[in-house]
């Protein structure tokens, strides 16, 4: 890993940013294939899913829409260790997933005026969980999870068909599902997937939904931009980025664990460390040399940390570091210092605070009951990470009685007027017409 020293230096956000840039993914390409693949589910349904199949995953002749059977022989065929832990992870997912439901709120404006501010879940949802160079049964809990406490009434589910298994999809992610209670599952990837969950597919009795969630590669992330203003979509994930922010009391050995982890990820995975000990910066570089020759995905570990996207980047101070962190907006925040709870607060920008050496971002991956899926790429700034909310939507009802809309009759007709509509101020009007008239009714 590079060592970048920005001490002494009076740098603005950009300047901040500049210094180590993430990597950028080829969009128009890929916008422009998953626009047509969209396209092409939605004028030619299953022949078009079979079709594509055949060409991006080499299967033929498969079930597209899975038989429950095949779903309760994944999850009977789970080893007891593994379901123990998907079943912990869903618990705990669900638990923390529960406080991102907000309680209706009545709001009384005036007298008889009341506005109620109250949640709705969308009805159907399509999950998307990929199945090629990465299998993350751990997506299938963090997507279904929040939307069922939502309330969401309808979650279908969409994996590859996997050709060295006949077409079927991964079996852990079909037993998670199965775990889930989710039972309408399609063998179906990539663009195609998020076309067919958008507009629907009537030969496989598939209807649309309403939210298209779920990670993917750079032609699903495309596709969930074609179906745009049709579906409603969770934001896009792009490659993991990890930044540690670290005191002179932090331990170099878990530093660097834990940049490797996310480093495994992804050839273009970001890992960076912010610190103001200069000691502890040579500390981690000799460590991440250690741990990354000798781990399982060497290479892609070690094409991550020697990008660009990745550094070890000393500042002057505390206010320095958090000025860094704040501007990057990581997707994964940890904090290893010896202030870490009271320093948290002061770390605005990021996916999710992991607050302490206790608290790898490994363990928020899996079980901490936090939500794996994280905004990326600077997005941090702006959006949150996938929750319950990614499933519901806000929305006001309005009740006035006569009384508290006479209280406000004159301004509403007023303000109708100088819009020049006056018949938005007449419809006032008609509910006043029946008392000057001397009737009780209208
Ligand atoms: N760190 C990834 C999520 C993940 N890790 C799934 C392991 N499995 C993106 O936040
Ligand atoms: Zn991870």
């Amino acid at each position: 890993m590079r060592t970048i020293d920005l001490r002494g230096r009076e740098l603005s956000p950009a300047d901040m940013l500049a210094a180590v840039p993430r990597a950028t993914q080829a969009r128009a390409e890929a916008l422009e294939t998953a626009a047509r693949i969209v396209e092409d589910v939605r004028t030619g349904g299953e022949a078009a899913l079979r079709a594509q199949a055949d060409k991006f995953d080499r299967v033929s002749g498969h079930a597209i829409r899975v038989p429950v059977t095949h779903i309760e022989d994944a999850v009977a065929a789970l080893t007891p260790e593994i379901r123990t832990a998907l079943e912990e992870a869903i618990r705990r997912v669900r638990q923390a997933s529960a406080a991102q439901v907000p309680d209706t709120r009545v709001t009384q404006i005036g007298d008889g005026a009341l506005i109620t501010q109250r949640w709705q879940p969308v009805n159907r949802v399509g999950v998307y969980i990929p199945g090629g160079k990465a299998v993350y049964p751990s997506s299938v809990i963090m997507n279904v999870v929040p939307a069922q406490v939502a309330g969401v009434q309808q979650i279908a589910l969409a994996s590859p068909p996997q050709h060295d298994q006949d077409g079927r999809i991964h079996p852990v992610i079909l037993a998670a599902a199965g775990l889930l209670g989710v039972t309408e599952v399609y063998a179906m990837g990539g663009a195609g997937a998020i076309g067919a969950f958008a507009h629907g597919v009537a030969d496989l009795d598939l209807d649309p939904v309403d939210v298209v969630s779920g990670p993917g590669n750079n032609y699903v992330a495309s596709a969930k931009r074609a179906v745009a203003g049709v579906v409603g979509t969770d934001s896009e994930a792009g490659a993991t980025e990890i930044l540690v922010v670290a005191d002179r009391t932090a331990d170099a050995r878990l530093i660097a664990a834990d940049l490797v982890s996310q480093a495994e990820h992804d050839e273009q995975a970001s890992a960076v460390l912010v610190t103001d000990d200069e000691a502890l910066a040579e500390r981690v570089t000799v460590e991440v040399d250690r741990i990354a020759a000798s781990t399982m995905h060497a290479e892609r570990v070690a094409v991550s940390l020697a990008g660009p996207q990745s550094a070890i980047v000393l500042v002057d101070d505390r206010a320095m570091a958090t000025a860094f962190s704040n501007a990057y907006a990581p997707e994964h925040l940890e904090l290893h210092l010896e202030d870490a709870p009271e320093a948290s607060s002061a770390f605005t920008s990021a996916g999710a605070v992991f607050v302490g050496d206790q608290t790898p971002v490994s363990l928020g991956d899996y079980m901490a009951g936090s939500n794996h899926v994280l905004p990326t790429g600077g997005q941090a700034r702006y959006a949150p990470g996938l929750g319950a909310y990614t499933f519901l939507r806000p929305q006001q009802v309005i009740s006035y009685d006569h009384a508290a809309l006479a209280a406000v009759r004159d301004g509403v007709v007023a303000l109708a007027n100088t819009e020049v509509l006056p018949a938005h101020g007449e419809a006032i009007e008609a509910r006043f017409q029946a008392d000057e008239q001397g009737t009780t009714t209208l």
